[in-house]
């Protein structure tokens, strides 16, 4: 093991990094008085299984030039990558606590110029996957080994610029570069499936010629499995990862309003009690 090597080794570690995630976002978010809950705490086992077991890179030497490149495309859920990367080591955890306040290096959505980790600035949804395809491009013109990830929400989905880098990837023998999608089934305000029907999600990408995967996107063990798996040369590799969006508190769970509610202090405090249970 290096320094670069990711740092979970059991997936009982992955299981205990998401449930940090979970609560260091809430309390970021909290905190602040913005957010959006619904969709960190739908992406946190998967971010646990990113950067406690899948990602190389260098708290120390962001910029280490080898380094696994992974672009939050859902830039809102910006409280879980910043809890992210500082428990992996790229802030101080004290910091989350200035999130989204005057002269932050924590913005309401992701800034590469400010923090360290953040590999390209997210928000407009729709643009993470095709940078990311250009990364997986350049890393293969430089006959770099590193690979890139992408998360897009499957709200984000139904932005077009998604499907023109999906075709493209697939043109270009991507695989670099894998895609997982966050697939809690809700947008903004109402479900996919009634706004713009995405269904069925895994079948179109296989049709673009990526190798696709559906999986339960809280069962951080088959995700771990599935990312250390051999790619198939020549073939972009995408996982639609089911989630539920404010997995593990009971009255976030599944529900559109949940996307941007704020929790009171009290719901924070309910909220903490139901993760924390859960795991036992
Ligand atoms: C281009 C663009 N249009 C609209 C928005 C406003 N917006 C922010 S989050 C969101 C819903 C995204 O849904 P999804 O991708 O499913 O994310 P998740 O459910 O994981 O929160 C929208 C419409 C945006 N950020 N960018
Ligand atoms: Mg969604």
């Amino acid at each position: 093991m290096d320094r670069h090597d990711p740092p979970c080794t059991t997936t009982d570690e992955i299981t205990d990094l998401a449930l940090r995630i979970r609560i260091g976002s809430l309390q970021t978010i909290a905190n602040a008085g913005l957010g959006h809950v619904g969709g960190d705490f739908s992406v946190s086992d998967i971010l646990a299984v990113l950067y406690g077991g899948i990602l190389r890179v260098d708290p120390s030497d962001p910029q280490w030039p080898d380094r696994d490149r992974f672009i939050m495309s859902k830039g809102h859920a910006a409280a879980s990558l910043y809890t992210a990367l500082a428990l992996r080591g790229f802030l101080p955890e004290s910091e989350l606590a200035t999130f989204a306040g005057p002269h932050s290096r924590l913005g309401g959505h992701p800034d590469r110029s400010k923090t360290p980790g953040v590999e390209t600035n997210t928000g407009p949804l729709g643009h993470g996957l095709p940078v990311g395809v250009g990364m997986a491009i350049g890393a293969r013109m430089k006959g770099a080994t590193w690979r890139t990830y992408v998360i897009v929400g499957d709200g984000e989905m139904q932005e077009g610029s998604n499907w023109e880098a999906i075709m493209y990837a697939a043109h270009r023998g991507l695989d670099n570069l894998t895609l997982l999608v966050d697939r809690n089934r809700l947008q903004q305000g109402a479900g996919t499936e009634e706004t713009n029907a995405l269904d069925p999600l895994d079948a179109k990408l296989r049709a673009f010629g990526w190798d696709t995967t559906v999986l339960d996107g809280h069962d951080v063990g088959t995700l771990w499995d599935v990312l250390r798996q051999p790619v198939i040369p020549g073939t972009p590799r995408a996982i639609v990862a089911e989630t539920v969006k404010g997995k593990g508190v009971s009255f976030m769970e599944g529900l559109a309003a949940w996307h941007h509610r704020v929790p009171t202090d009290e719901q924070v405090d309910q909220a903490i009690a139901e993760l924390t249970g859960a795991r036992s």
